[in-house]
């Protein structure tokens, strides 16, 4: 590892400073794409190394692959290969002259729950055969706390590469507004490492750029997703205690955070996590704890994922109500597949474990997301006993379900999402049950707490 030489530290900003430095950008997905785009805009030349051919074909003919819609991104994307200032490379040798190499790969788990680094390490082994003198190495992937020193580090060990961890917060939807206007770490080996990174990213960085070392870096990344993770897990556990006991989440919700005013402890419950990131940071962030030291992390990912199969008791409680001893299967229209609302993607969505749990239990399944399957609510719907909200997309939450209240064999919804409007529901005449609402009780109170004698309360 090289100590810091202030010269060759400066004559890397100089470069930076005035664009004439050449980035390489490794891993055009959701992350490497939009940064390679952005830097392009700055100014300065840049490659893209991508081994998916069909990716690499899309970008280089200014195609988005990407699953979600990007406001904004398509334009510039176009604008850096018509300007060919964005170029893209299927190996290495694109890397050659570079004088910042990017890192962006997926940092996936693997069977046993732990990181799997294939794709890091080939990243930084190509990067490490190819450049020479002063190169800023920039990993953006999430890792795992010392990875950076441990993983990372020894392929740049007889290299004259200065390494910073600077991890991506892009959320799907709003890539470019995320990269531009968050505050962004850069953790390096030296306070001085860490000013090339800051000359890098303030080309394109609106908001703060924190120096601070690696494990820093590390460590705040991947708690950032444990800590909205554990605060999903919390809102999903207080909504299967209301089934339970036949309270309304909501109102437990509102009053707890009421105590914390300006700082909601309690989210919005849900049939699960999905993303790219809440189900994976977590293990990343205690990967080198030991087990019986990371039970809040392990319950909090339980928990979550626990609300699928919570959903199919909710589900079979309905199914009891409504049609007792009916030998016919049950037919239900889920509407949403994605892992968030008004997105297309559908990266570790839990609808889908949902759908395929339900289609294993013999209920007959129709799907509908307006971002996936398209088609119609309506058609999805007909003849369904059952519509099951999983996602709270738009299109559903402005939908008028009086349009398909005819064509159901039952016009019963469960919502997952608390979505949609529960007393226009009624009012049209569909029995409305939402997931943490009391379903699974015998006790039943209305909204604000008190007794419902017209549930049986
Ligand atoms: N969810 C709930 N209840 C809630 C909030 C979310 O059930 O109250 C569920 C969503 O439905 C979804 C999952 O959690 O299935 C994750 O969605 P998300 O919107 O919380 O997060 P992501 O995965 O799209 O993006 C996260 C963000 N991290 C944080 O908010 C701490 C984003 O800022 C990061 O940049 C991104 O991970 C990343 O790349 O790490």
């Amino acid at each position: 590892m090289n100590l810091s030489d202030p010269a060759r530290l400066q004559r890397l900003v100089d470069k930076i400073d005035s664009t004439s430095a050449r980035i390489a950008v490794i891993g055009m997905g959701y992350v490497g794409l939009p940064v390679a785009c952005a830097f392009a805009e700055a100014g300065f030349e840049v490659v893209g190394v991508e081994r998916n051919d069909h990716r690499r074909t899309a970008i280089s003919e200014g195609r988005l692959p990407l699953a979600s819609g990007e406001p904004g991104l398509q334009e510039l994307l176009t604008a850096a290969i018509t300007s060919k200032k964005l170029v893209l490379a299927e190996g290495e040798v694109g890397l050659g002259s570079s004088d910042a190499v990017i890192i962006a790969v997926d940092t996936p788990l693997d069977d046993a729950g732990r990181p799997d680094y294939r794709n890091l390490t080939d990243a930084c082994s190509a990067a490490a055969r190819q450049i020479s003198g002063d190169v800023l190495v920039c990993i953006e992937s999430t890792v795992a706390p010392l990875t950076m020193r441990l993983v990372v580090s020894p392929h740049f060990q007889s290299s004259r590469a200065f390494l910073i961890h600077s991890p991506e917060r892009l959320r799907p939807g709003r890539l470019l507004g995320n990269l531009r206007n968050l505050p962004r770490l850069i953790g390096a080996a030296t306070p001085e490492e860490a000013n090339v990174g800051i000359a890098l990213y303030r080309k394109i960085v609106r908001a703060g750029l924190f120096a601070t070392s690696w494990e820093t870096a590390e460590v705040i990344k991947t708690a950032e997703n444990a800590v909205r993770d554990i605060q999903i897990a919390i809102a999903n556990q207080l909504a299967v205690v209301a089934d339970y006991v036949g309270v309304d989440v909501r109102t437990v919700r509102d009053h707890v955070n009421d105590l914390w005013r300006n700082e909601p402890l309690v989210l919005e419950p849900g049939p699960g996590v999905g993303g790219h990131c809440l189900p994976k940071d977590p293990w990343l962030l205690v990967s080198g704890v030991p087990e019986h030291f990371s039970p809040l992390i392990r319950g909090a990912r339980a928990m979550n994922d626990a609300m699928a199969e919570h959903v199919l008791i909710l589900i079979s409680r309905i199914a009891e109500l409504r049609r007792p001893g009916s030998p016919q299967p049950m037919r239900i229209a889920a509407l949403g597949l994605t892992y968030n609302a008004d997105s297309d993607d559908t990266r570790n969505a839990p609808a889908r474990t949902v759908v395929s749990r339900l289609v294993e239990l013999g209920y007959d399944v129709a799907t509908h997301d307006p971002f996936v399957t398209g088609g119609s609510i309506s058609e999805a719907a007909r003849d369904c006993d059952l519509i099951l909200l999983l996602v709270a997309h738009r299109d559903y939450r402005e939908f008028n379900f009086a349009s398909v209240k005819a064509l159901m064999r039952s016009p019963v919804i469960l919502d997952c999402r608390r979505a949609l409007d529960e007393q226009r529901l009624r009012n049209i005449g569909f029995e409305y049950f939402a997931l943490g609402t009391g379903a699974l009780s015998e006790v039943r109170v209305d909204k604000r707490g008190r007794p419902n004698p017209a549930r049986g309360g």
